[in-house]
C-alpha cells in the first residue's frame, strides 16, 4: 500500500480550507474575502447541478426575453443571473454588482453592503447550451474606494487593479479556476461530497503552444497581423510543425484548454466587429488576470490588456491571450503594422 498516496488522498484542500489559508497570512484580514468566495461557490454548485439537469427539469429553451446584447436569454441564463445576484447580495459583502445580463449596474442596498464589486458573466457560451457543450460562470473582484458613496468607477478600472479572478466551468466534471493574484490554483468539485478539491495547483500555462484557437469563419474580416499571425500558425516558414485549430465557441473551454495545454486564444477586431465580441469587464479582464498570474500574456492588440481602462461596463475589446512566446509573435505583428502606417 502506498501510504504517501494515500495521505495525499484523505488530506483534502477544499476550496474554504484554501482561502482560509491564504486569509491567515494577512493578520489584520476581516475574512470577508473568504465569506464572499463561499456565496460565489454556492452560486457555481448550484448552477452545475442546474446545467446537468437542464434537459430533464426542460429548463432548455427561450426564457422570452432579449438581453442587454440583443441575444436572446435561455432559461438557464436567467436563472444563473438570479441565482448569482442572490448569493453576492445575501453575502453582505458586496457594493456593486455588474452582470452580463443586466444593462445596468446592480448597487447593493446599504444595510447589505461590503466593500467588494463583483464584475460577472453568470453563464457563458450558453449558445452551447443545447448541445451540451462546457459552458461556465466567468467572475472578477475588486474593492470599492468608498463602501459608503460606490460609483460606477470602482468598476471601470483597469484589470491589473483587479484582487481576483476566477471561472468556473460546467464540463465533463466542474472546476473552478481561481488566482487571488499569488498564482492560478484549480479545483474539482466532487460531487459526493459537495465540495471543491485543490486538484490543479499551482498552473502554469507552457511557454509556447501547439494550439491556436479562433473562430476562422470570420477570416475574410480580420485585419492584417491577425490574418499573418493565423496563415503561420497553419504555414510555419522556420520549419517548426503546423499548430493545431481547436475552438469550442465557450470561452471558459477555450481559455481552460489553453491555460492546461498551452497555446493562443484569439477573439480579433473585424471589419463587422472594430473592437471584437468579448466584453472587456467580466469576460477579457478575468481571463487575462488568470493567464498572466499562470506566466502567459493577454494583448488586445494596441496593449497589455489589463492596463485597458473601461469607459462602460459593457464594453469590448479584442483580445489575443495564452502561452507567453505565442502570444510575442503576435504582438510583433501588431508592432510592425503600427511602424508601417
Ligand atoms: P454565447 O454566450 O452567445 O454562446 O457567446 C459565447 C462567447 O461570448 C464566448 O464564450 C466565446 O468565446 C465567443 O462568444 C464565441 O463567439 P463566436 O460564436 O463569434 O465564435
Amino acid at each position: 500500500m502506498d501510504h504517501a498516496a494515500d495521505a495525499h488522498r484523505t488530506d483534502l484542500m477544499t476550496i474554504t480550507r484554501y482561502v482560509l489559508n491564504e486569509q491567515s497570512k494577512y493578520p489584520e484580514s476581516r475574512g470577508d474575502f473568504t465569506i464572499l468566495l463561499n456565496h460565489i461557490v454556492l452560486g457555481c454548485k448550484f448552477l452545475c447541478s442546474a446545467v446537468n439537469k437542464a434537459g430533464l427539469a426542460k429548463l432548455i429553451g427561450l426564457a422570452g426575453e432579449t438581453n442587454v446584447q440583443g441575444e436572446e436569454q435561455k432559461k438557464l441564463d436567467v436563472l444563473s443571473n438570479e441565482v448569482f445576484i442572490k448569493a453576492l447580495v445575501s453575502s453582505g459583502r458586496t457594493c456593486i454588482l455588474v452582470s452580463e445580463e443586466d444593462e445596468e449596474a446592480t448597487f447593493v442596498e446599504p444595510s447589505k453592503r461590503g466593500r467588494y464589486c463583483v464584475v460577472f458573466d453568470p453563464l457563458d457560451g450558453s449558445s452551447n447550451i443545447d448541445c451540451g457543450v462546457s459552458i461556465g460562470t466567468i467572475f472578477g473582484i475588486y474593492m470599492v474606494k468608498d463602501s459608503h458613496e460606490p460609483t460606477l468607477d470602482d468598476v471601470l478600472q483597469p484589470g491589473k487593479h483587479m484582487l481576483a479572478a476566477g471561472y468556473c466551468m460546467y464540463g465533463s466534471s466542474c472546476t473552478l479556476v481561481l488566482s487571488t493574484g499569488e498564482g492560478v490554483h484549480g479545483f474539482t468539485l466532487d460531487p459526493s461530497l459537495g465540495e471543491f478539491i485543490l486538484t490543479h495547483p499551482d498552473i502554469k500555462i507552457p511557454k509556447k503552444g501547439k494550439i491556436y484557437s479562433v473562430n476562422e469563419g470570420n477570416a475574410k474580416n480580420w485585419d492584417g497581423p491577425t490574418a499573418k499571425y493565423v496563415e503561420k500558425c497553419k504555414f510555419p516558414k522556420d520549419g517548426s510543425s503546423s499548430k493545431s485549430l481547436r475552438y469550442i465557441g465557450s470561452m471558459v473551454a477555450d481559455v481552460h484548454r489553453t491555460l492546461l495545454y498551452g497555446g493562443i486564444f484569439l477573439y480579433p477586431a473585424d471589419k463587422k466587429s472594430p473592437n471584437g465580441k468579448l466584453r472587456v469587464l467580466y469576460e477579457v479582464f478575468p481571463m487575462s488576470f488568470l493567464m498572466e498570474q499562470a506566466g502567459g500574456q493577454a494583448f488586445t492588440g494596441k496593449q497589455r490588456a489589463l492596463d485597458l481602462v473601461p469607459t462602460k461596463i459593457h464594453e469590448r475589446s479584442p483580445i489575443f491571450l495564452g502561452s507567453y512566446d505565442d502570444v510575442e509573435e503576435i504582438k510583433a505583428l501588431y508592432a510592425a503594422e503600427g511602424k508601417k502606417e
